[in-house]
């Protein structure tokens, strides 16, 4: 049976999925022992924990917007977690994965919020504050063992966020389905989709995101990012290679990893 905990038991939780991340080592799943809602409180101690280290609130992202992402993990509702400066890689820059417990990556279409979105802010006001979108790579690391996870588990952990690279803008159209989303590992196509899998349509992940923001929105900076989700499965994430994201029409993304000695 699932139950909602008192706050020293999310707060316990949280500091274990902290330390995971910042450790880069496996914990052993909740499973029943957390309910969906304090699940998303133990994300918001995360994000607390992060911005008293001095890391700064730089967007969202939603998680199984796709049935290649929900077939791949066994989970099936859309849910949100928060992204931070500190997840934030620059193009050219290389990523060392060192301190990753096993990480996946996989492409997907970024969405910028030009003001500020206050924590009240209405679905309409949420959705007529974007003012760009740009493909992206995110960067998954489950801090669960083998990563598998329960629903729950997975949101306490905040949608396995790790890291973030962002193409460049280009100026919002809501003209974004029927894209073809391709992900290359050193310039061979290991996945292939199409923006329409994003609940049919990427605006769909934005007018989700819209929908939960009032539930789980703590409001965003301008500047601010939504993933709106991956296109296709992820891939192990290897070290000394480059990977490529490519949305037709968008752009393309291109990250690069340390080598493993280094
Ligand atoms: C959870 C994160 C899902 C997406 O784009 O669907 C996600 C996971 O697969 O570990 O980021
Ligand atoms: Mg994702």
């Amino acid at each position: 049976m699932t139950t909602t905990h008192p706050d020293q038991i999310i707060n316990d939780i949280a500091r274990k999925l902290d330390q995971a991340q910042r450790e880069g080592v496996a914990i052993n799943q909740f499973g029943d022992l957390l309910s969906l809602e304090s699940a998303y409180k133990v994300q918001s101690e995360l994000l607390s924990l992060r911005l008293a280290r001095g890391e700064q609130l730089s967007g969202a992202k939603l998680g199984f917007t796709s049935q290649a992402k929900m077939a791949q993990m066994g989970v099936k509702e859309v849910i949100v977690g928060f992204l931070t400066s500190s997840m934030q890689v620059n193009e050219g820059e290389q990523l060392p994965l060192t301190g990753s417990v096993h990480p996946r990556v996989e492409p997907e279409i970024a969405f910028r919020f030009g003001q500020p979105v206050p924590p009240d802010a209405s679905e309409e006001q949420i959705l007529a504050s974007v003012d760009a979108v740009a493909p992206a790579l995110e960067i998954i690391d489950s801090r669960y063992l083998n990563f598998s996870f329960s629903l729950a588990d997975v949101v306490a952990d905040n949608t396995s966020a790790s890291r973030y690279v962002l193409g460049e803008w280009t100026s919002f159209t809501d003209d974004l389905a029927g894209r073809t989303v391709t992900l290359l590992v050193d310039g061979s196509i290991t996945e292939t989709g199409t923006t329409s899998a994003i609940l049919g349509d990427p605006m769909n992940a934005l007018r989700a995101f819209a929908r939960m923001y009032p539930r789980h929105g703590t409001g965003l900076p301008a500047g601010a990012v939504l993933l709106a989700g991956a296109a296709t499965a992820a891939v192990p994430l290897p070290p000394g290679s480059t990977i490529t994201a490519i949305v037709a029409g968008i752009g393309g993304v291109e990250l690069e990893t340390a080598g493993a000695d280094s």
